[in-house]
């Protein structure tokens, strides 16, 4: 990392400085602005939690959807599409499905797996159902047999609760009636036993009988009061502790200090707000060769993009050389991986002036754009035009072209393909692997409620990928796991350069309907190219 040197630096300046010396004096360091964000639900993505996967079990490609429940324990919601390979496409008999913890012990006692039942229409659609028990790093692992033999393939699927449910108001009123009904029942049964108990058949109960009954009922109904407002307090103090498991994700403060001697930098400040006891922030691990994923986008207009990596300096700080930036306010998404394999995506905004920083270095990219004009867009609809630009041009004479499908449902698993144009618009030859894959990709809904960095894998964190691919590993290489992820072809593995494709297609299914932005990565020779696609979501069919 050219950067990270000069990174460290400038911070060993602002830690030996301040109180000694002429630079001390000359040093200022100030603060723009530092907004908190978080409001937006995150886990992997933000608000972006199914899963989808594009892998292979064996000699089988499985497509894979993990709709993971919205509340734990509960249940998740596993699709999967056996791809067609040609004519001879292997015949899969069936899949089974069991849900594991991804680290720990309880990694290596996965429980009895599941059938997936086969649709009857459709020979390569499977589906199936898991229940997740407890929040945290999981991966479900799909066996399959077919007829070229047995094949594996594990998945990760991190999951939270993301809310607690309310209960529905028509059922809330039927049992309070029914309670209330209960209550006065027993008041009654007490009030009769009080009065009528001793009394022998056929006799009228006499004026001090009664008088015992309305006692004995009063009794009863402070009883039933206190029993009832009891109930209330140890269901209230079961839902509050029930809170305390409703993921809160990280929290993140963006600080911009600028020093004459240092440029300008960024300073990422990471607290836990509290959730999980398991989670840390000093266990961060590597995701495609850096700890921290940081995607500076423009609002509104998403018109300026940065996919920048920032070094990690101490446990919960990361600290970034700017690159020259455009003035504006930024949303800041940074994907991180925890040592358990769960991944987070911490949120925060920005407002810069003009920064007149470093040029950009190793893996660090910019991307610019027309902005998107929020009034072609409306509420949760958006009009075709939206979509018509399929390809992008870019700055060295490049073209980034999409397959557009044209409006695609919600919910709905697609490999959007991508591909890369030379010069003169022929498929272009020299594409290289840019952070160790053919293409990456941020989708980001118009109002930034949903931001996805999704892979040729699928939007599964690669660092947790890599940990589930190794349990299931049976003697096959590392470089082996690796080729075996589409998008992740390993040239050096063999010694023939191979030449690598000019496509690229990356699984994903938007969340909801709306106006998208697609910012996609590839690689030619030493150049990053960043292009924007524009994408229009319908509702979802289901
Ligand atoms: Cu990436």
């Amino acid at each position: 990392m050219p950067f990270s040197a000069r990174t460290s630096t400038s911070l060993g300046r602002h830690r030996k400085k301040p109180g000694a010396g002429k630079w001390s004096e000359r040093l200022f360091l100030f603060t723009i602005i530092a907004i908190l964000a978080g409001a937006v639900p995150a886990r992997a993505h933000v608000g972006s939690p199914d899963i989808y996967a594009d892998g292979k079990a064996g000699p089988y490609r499985l497509f894979v959807t993990v709709r993971p429940p919205l509340v734990i324990p509960g249940v998740a919601e596993i699709e999967v599409r056996a791809e067609d390979t040609g004519t001879d496409a292997p015949a899969i008999s069936g899949i089974q499905i069991a849900p594991i913890p991804l680290t720990g012990p309880a990694s290596l006692h996965p429980p009895v797996a599941d059938p997936m039942k086969q649709s009857a229409q459709d020979k390569h659609f499977f589906t199936g159902a898991l229940w997740i028990m407890a929040s945290g790093s999981w991966q479900v692992r799909f066996t399959v047999q077919g007829s070229q033999g047995a094949g594996v393939l594990s998945i990760p699927v991190p999951a939270t609760s993301s809310s607690t449910r309310g209960m529905q108001t028509g059922l809330g009123v039927l049992l309070g009636s029914l309670g209330l009904l209960l209550v006065a029942g027993v008041i009654g049964i007490v009030g009769a036993a009080a009065r009528d108990a001793q009394l022998p058949p056929g006799a009228v109960a006499s004026r001090q009988a009664t008088k015992r009954a309305w006692i004995a009922m009063g009794g009863a109904l402070v009883f039933m009061i206190a029993a009832v407002w009891f109930g209330n307090v140890w269901w209230k103090g079961e839902a509050d502790n029930y809170a305390r498991y409703v993921y809160k994700p990280l929290t993140m403060q963006a600080l911009l200090e600028q020093s004459p001697n240092a440029g300008p930098s960024l300073k990422l400040k990471i607290e836990d707000p509290g959730w999980l006891k398991s989670r840390k922030i000093d266990d961060l691990v590597l995701d495609h060769d850096h700890l921290m994923h940081l995607y500076f986008i423009r609002k509104p207009g998403m018109d300026v993009v940065y996919h920048l990596h920032p070094e990690q300096i101490a446990p919960g700080e990361f600290q970034l050389a700017l690159p020259s930036i455009p003035a504006g306010t930024y949303s800041l998404y940074a994907d991180v991986v925890h040592a358990t394999g769960f991944p987070e995506t911490l949120v925060a905004q920005l407002t810069l002036p003009v920064i007149a920083g470093r040029p950009l270095t190793g893996d660090d990219a910019k991307g610019l754009a027309q902005a998107l004009n929020p009034a072609r867009v409306d509420g949760n609809s958006c009009p075709a035009s939206l979509i018509t630009r399929s390809s992008f041009p870019l700055p060295d004479g490049y073209t980034m072209v999409w397959d557009n499908p044209g409006i695609l449902p919600a919910k709905t698993p697609q490999i959007f393909g991508f591909s890369l144009l030379d010069v003169k618009g022929k498929p272009a030859s020299d594409t290289a692997l840019y952070m160790g894959m053919l293409g990456h990709a941020a989708f980001v809904k118009d109002d930034g409620t949903v931001f996805a960095h999704v892979h040729p894998s699928g939007t599964v964190s690669m660092a947790a990928l890599m940990m589930a691919a190794a349990q299931n590993r049976t003697g096959a290489s590392k470089a082996d796991e690796m080729a075996s992820m589409p998008g992740m072809a390993m040239p050096a593995a063999s010694n023939a350069p191979t030449k690598l494709p000019n496509t690229v297609g990356l699984p994903y299914g938007f969340p909801a309907a709306g106006a998208y932005r697609i910012f996609v990565q590839m690689k030619h020779g030493n150049t990053i190219e960043t292009a924007a696609f524009d994408a229009c979501a319908a509702a979802s069919r289901n």
